[in-house]
C-alpha cells in the first residue's frame, strides 16, 4: 500500500469531517467568494486545527488566491491552493531537516505524558533504527511502575532488541547512565530511553528529566543527541499545550504524534507544527510494530484534503 492511501486510511476520522465538509463546500460553491472562505474557515475550526492557526491558513489562502485566480476562478483551485499552503505550514525550518543521530551511540530521550503513547513508540522506534541496520539498545528509565519496564521488556522480545533496566522504583537517572555505559562499551549504535510521563507533578517531572539529562552528559556531553517528545493524537489541541510545557520542561528536539488512526482531530497537527516551531518526525498510526510513519508534509496535506471521486 502507498504512503498516501496508508495515511488516508489513518485519517478517515478526520478527512470524514473535513474532507466530508470541504466536498460539499467545494460543490455547492460556483465561485470564489467570501462564503466559500468563512466555510472553510469554519471546517477547519471544527477539525481541530485552532484558531491561530486557521487565520494563519486563511490569511496566506486568500493571498494566494488572489494571486493565483483573482474571484473569478474555479473554487476547485482553492483546494489546490489550501493543500499547498497547508504544506507549507507544517513543512519544518530547514535547519531541522535532518535528525541530529550522526553520533555512535546516539540517545534518544523520549519524553511525554503517561499514556501518550511513548513505551509502544519506542518499540516501533527500535524496529524502524534495527531495520536501518543500526544497532539499538533501549533503557527502562520509567521506573515508577513495575508494569512500565515489563512493557518494554516484552516489545524489546518481539523486536529482537535488548533493554536495560533495574528493579521498579530505582533512580531513572542510574537508570540510564548505565544503559549509555553499556552502550558505549558494546559499541552500540543508538540508545534510546523510556521515562515515566508524571506530569501531575511538573517540579518532580523536571528534576527528574534534568537529572537524566545531567547524568548522560557526563558520559558524553552531547547527550541526548534528539528529545523526541510523544503526543496523543486524540487529546487534538491539548497537545499543543502538553507539548508546549515540555518545550519548557526539556529541550524538546522532536515530536511524534501517536494515535492518529481513529481520531477526527488530526488538524491539531496543522497547529502543533506551526506553534511549536519543531519538526514532526514521525506520526503513529496504530498499535502495531509497523504502525509507524516517517512524517512528510506534503503527503500529510493530500491525505487531509485530497477529495476522492465519492464522497468520504
Ligand atoms: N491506535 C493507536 N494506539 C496507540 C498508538 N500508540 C500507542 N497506542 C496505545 O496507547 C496506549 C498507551 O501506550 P503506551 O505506549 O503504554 O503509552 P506511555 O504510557 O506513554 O508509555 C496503549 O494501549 C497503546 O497500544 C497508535 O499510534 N495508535
Ligand atoms: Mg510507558
Amino acid at each position: 500500500m502507498n504512503l498516501l492511501k496508508k495515511l488516508k486510511d489513518t485519517l478517515q476520522a478526520t478527512r470524514q469531517k473535513l474532507g466530508g465538509q470541504l466536498l460539499n463546500i467545494f460543490s455547492s460553491h460556483q465561485k470564489i467568494d467570501d462564503e466559500l472562505f468563512d466555510e472553510l474557515e469554519e471546517a477547519l475550526i471544527s477539525a481541530d486545527v485552532g484558531l491561530d492557526t486557521t487565520q494563519a491558513i486563511m490569511s496566506s489562502l486568500r493571498e494566494k488566491v488572489r494571486k493565483t485566480a483573482g474571484t473569478s476562478g474555479d473554487p476547485q483551485i482553492v483546494k489546490d491552493l489550501l493543500v499547498d499552503v497547508i504544506a507549507e505550514i507544517i513543512t519544518p525550518p530547514v535547519s531541522f531537516e535532518k535528525p541530529r543521530l550522526d553520533h555512535k551511540p546516539s540517545v534518544i530521550l523520549v519524553v511525554g505524558v503517561n499514556g501518550s503513547g511513548k513505551t509502544t513508540t519506542i518499540a516501533k522506534l527500535a524496529d524502524y533504527y534495527q531495520r536501518q541496520e543500526q544497532r539499538v539498545l533501549l533503557a527502562a528509565a520509567d521506573t515508577f511502575r513495575a508494569a512500565a519496564a515489563e512493557q518494554l521488556l516484552a516489545w524489546g522480545d518481539r523486536v529482537g532488541v535488548q533493554v536495560i533496566r533495574q528493579q521498579s522504583g530505582a533512580d531513572p537517572a542510574a537508570v540510564a547512565f548505565d544503559a549509555l555505559q553499556s552502550a558505549r562499551a558494546r559499541q552500540f549504535d543508538l540508545l534510546i530511553i523510556d521515562t515515566a510521563g508524571r506530569l501531575h507533578n511538573k517540579t518532580n517531572l523536571m528534576q527528574e528529566l534534568a537529572k537524566i539529562t545531567r547524568v548522560l552528559k557526563k558520559q558524553d556531553p552531547e547527550a541526548p543527541h534528539e528529545v523526541f517528545l510523544v503526543l496523543d493524537g486524540t487529546t487534538g489541541q491539548n497537545a499543543v499545550q502538553q507539548a508546549k510545557v515540555f518545550q519548557e520542561i526539556c529541550g524538546v528536539t522532536g515530536i511524534i504524534i501517536a494515535k492518529l488512526d481513529g481520531t477526527a482531530k488530526g488538524g491539531a497537527v496543522l497547529a502543533i507544527c506551526r506553534e511549536l516551531h519543531l519538526p514532526l518526525r514521525f506520526i503513529g498510526t496504530g498499535e502495531k510494530l509497523e504502525d509507524l510513519e516517517e512524517f512528510d508534509p506534503l503527503t500529510y496535506a493530500k491525505a487531509l484534503f485530497e477529495i476522492d471521486e465519492t464522497p468520504v
